[in-house]
């Protein structure tokens, strides 16, 4: 997967139309799109299907699927029938359970994002000590996307190093969590970006000072 202009949209609003307003003002310039839990929850997963058939956009589920193997499948499954391009995945819960995921995605030639570390303060007291080896297992499935925080530049960097220069990697925190585009991209393929953007009064307007800097 690519991503116009390297940048993420993450459209946590609970509204409908509020999320098209958003998508309305900065379509020109960015051409994927991370909904999650608020906005699904919200409107239901048809608006998944409802962007799809508005917006010429990539669509990823943000669903940090981390169940057993069967449900995971079910989920992944339902999830990219609704219309999304790709789902992100847990990676703690063991081959098994990303596996089913991995499978579930190929047989409808869509993709899953495999998260690492957070990139919240709080991942420091049980993710950090196990994200590189889920980055590690990730390759050894011949797993291709990665999630890796913003916020922790070193962390994003390492993991890059374990996943390798082919392999994508999107990164949340930039923004209202501290961390700078310019930076993250030096080691991310794309930078998630969502309240910056979307609580802005002018999301189009944030959004072009934010694309500036990457290219400063
Ligand atoms: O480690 C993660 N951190 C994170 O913020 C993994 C995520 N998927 N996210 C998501 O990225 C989070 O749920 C939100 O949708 C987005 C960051 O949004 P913001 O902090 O730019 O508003």
């Amino acid at each position: 997967m690519k991503f116009k202009n390297n940048i993420i949209l993450a459209l946590d609003v609970e509204k409908k139309e509020e999320a098209f307003k958003i998508i309305d003002d900065v379509t020109d310039y960015l051409d994927t799109i991370k909904i999650g839990y608020p906005l699904t929850l919200a409107e239901g997963p048809s608006i998944i299907r409802d962007i799809k058939e508005k917006y010429d956009v990539q669509i990823i589920a943000d669903f940090k699927v981390a169940d057993i193997d069967a449900t995971n499948e079910k989920i992944v499954t339902t999830t990219l029938n609704w219309g999304a391009d790709a789902i992100i995945v847990h990676g703690f819960t063991g081959e098994d359970s990303v596996e089913a995921c991995i499978n579930a995605a190929e047989k409808l030639d869509k993709e899953i994002f495999l998260l690492t570390e957070m990139s919240h303060p709080g991942a420091d007291k049980f993710i950090k000590a196990v994200s590189l080896d889920i980055a590690a297992m990730g390759v050894e499935l011949g797993i291709k996307n990665y999630v890796a925080p913003a916020t922790k530049i070193d962390r994003l960097k390492k993991i890059r190093e374990i996943v390798g220069a082919d392999a994508t990697i999107i990164s949340p925190g930039v923004g209202f969590q501290g961390g700078t585009a310019k930076e993250t991209l030096q080691y991310a393929d794309g930078a998630i970006i969502g309240r910056s953007i979307y609580n802005s009064d002018n999301p189009r307007k944030t959004l072009e000072e934010i694309i500036d800097t990457i290219k400063d």
